[in-house]
């Protein structure tokens, strides 16, 4: 089984500013977590990270056929981008959004989502947890 972890913008600054919301692990910790999960469920994974649109979706669109599921924190896009909801819909691979902050409880335009509709699920306010955890129903849900 192959998994696909993307990030959105300004993800790869985590843990230099706002660690009330956060948290204080650098991006670089959060990819080794990925990882080491990756390895003890005996699963490959890929990460990605990139603060531009475009690059996200072209990311999504080259997993078609190669990549079981998907993990996508689309950051700030998650409250602004279509092309991001229409790239999952079109690959059809079963992903799930994350969020490190529980966006229901904050600025109204972050609790919009246009991802969350071609997503199975979502995940939002378990910090970095949250991708392991998006990871599990993945691979559970592989499982005969
Ligand atoms: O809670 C989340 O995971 C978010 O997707 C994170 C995004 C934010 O735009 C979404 O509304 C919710 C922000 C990514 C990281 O932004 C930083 C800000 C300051 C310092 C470091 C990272």
């Amino acid at each position: 089984m192959k998994l696909l972890v993307i990030n959105g913008p300004n993800l790869n600054m985590l843990g230099i500013r706002e660690p009330g919301i956060y948290g204080t692990e650098s991006y670089e910790a959060l990819c080794k977590k990925v990882r080491d999960y990756a390895a003890a469920r005996n699963v490959e994974v890929e990460l990605y990270q990139s603060n531009h649109e475009g690059d996200l979706v072209d990311k999504i669109q080259a997993a078609w056929g190669n990549t079981d599921g998907i993990v996508i924190n689309p950051g700030a896009y998650t409250h602004t981008s279509v092309a991001l909801l229409d790239a999952v819909k079109a690959v059809g691979i079963p992903t799930v959004e994350v969020h490190i902050s529980d966006v229901s409880k904050r600025e109204a335009f972050r609790q919009v989502s246009y991802s969350r509709a071609a997503c199975v699920a979502t995940i939002s306010g378990h910090g970095l947890d949250g991708y392991i955890e998006a990871m599990a129903l993945l691979i559970d849900k592989k499982a005969p």
